[in-house]
């Protein structure tokens, strides 16, 4: 793979290649632990490859080893600037703004893929999650950390959590909050697959390019599908989204648009009311 940089920016690095965009949360000094401004260039990374038609599949990772040896995902939220409000930014403004991030990988119509190496913890274990797909190196560790450090995810952290892992996996994760290796994980099927660490992006970019190969537009639908079952009115829209989006791709949907700009009765007549 010749990853191109595709924009600059001081905590993640940005790249790009036949069609995979890859985000690297690079902050190894912390465990790759996210400040404010690390989410809003992880945003604005996203937000480019679901602009970019040329880009189908996301892998999003963490930069390592550190220099102590140690590999990490992403460790959550940055403990050393969280506030009494959320965590401050370089404004002073204390912020959530993970849950921004959370919601666009949710809904993002491209395949994401979480590598994982070394530890998925906390809000960093939540991003994971909210991938489509995770991929596992052998020595990644998995866990929750918030009812010891004074937080927690009542949202997708929980509640998607419980759909992949079941109730009581789930409240035990939380619960106890215990890390977990990537053969548990896996037997929970919180990941797809566990790989030796050296090969982990390499497998990233060979499952990216199968789905590639994929049609886009049943890719999209099924994403959607899947995050109807799970996220009420808001799935529902992004399915229903989908809905409209083919319907305007018909000539049943392109003739009513003409009648209206031709200042004339829109004719549906020949199109049939299907069984
Ligand atoms: C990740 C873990 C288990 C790694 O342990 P270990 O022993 O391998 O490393 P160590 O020494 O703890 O960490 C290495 C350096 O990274 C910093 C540490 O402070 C340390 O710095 P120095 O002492 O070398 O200067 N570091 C690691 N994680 C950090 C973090 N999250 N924030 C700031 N600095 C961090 C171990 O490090 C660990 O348990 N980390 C904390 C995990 C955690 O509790 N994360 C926050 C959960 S809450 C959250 O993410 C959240 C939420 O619940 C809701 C909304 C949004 C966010």
């Amino acid at each position: 793979t010749q990853w191109q940089i595709a924009k600059k920016y001081e905590d993640i690095i940005y790249q790009k290649w036949n069609g995979i965009a890859k985000v690297t949360i690079n902050r190894p000094h912390k465990r790759n632990a996210f400040r404010p401004k690390t989410v809003f260039e992880m945003y604005d990374a996203f937000y480019d490859a679901r602009e970019d038609s040329s880009i189908g599949v996301i892998l999003l990772t963490g930069a390592g080893p550190h220099t102590d040896g140690k590999y990490a995902f992403c460790s959550g939220g940055d403990q050393s600037i969280r506030g009494k409000a959320g965590y401050i930014d370089d404004e002073g403004v204390p912020r959530l703004n993970v849950l921004d991030l959370q919601r666009l990988i949710r809904s993002i119509p491209k395949v994401t893929i979480a590598l994982v190496a070394g530890y998925a913890i906390g809000g960093g274990h939540v991003l994971h999650l909210l991938c489509d797909l995770s991929i596992a190196a052998e020595n990644a560790i998995f866990g929750q950390t918030g009812p010891k450090v004074g937080s927690f995810d009542g949202g997708f952290g929980a509640s998607y959590l419980a759909r992949v892992v079941g109730q009581k996996k789930a409240r035990e994760i939380w619960f106890l909050c215990r890390q977990y290796n990537a053969e548990e994980a896996l037997q929970m099927g919180l990941v797809n697959c566990i790989v030796p660490v050296e090969q982990l992006e390499a497998e990233g970019v060979k499952w990216a390019q199968e789905v590639l190969q994929k049609s886009p537009i049943a890719i999209r639908c099924l994403k959607a599908a899947f995050n109807a079952d799970c996220d009420g009115q808001a799935g529902l829209q992004e399915l229903a989204g989908n809905a409209t989006l083919l319907y305007y791709m018909t000539e049943e949907g392109a003739e009513g648009k003409q009648a209206f700009l031709d200042k004339r009765q829109p004719d549906f007549r020949q199109y049939p009311w299907l069984p």
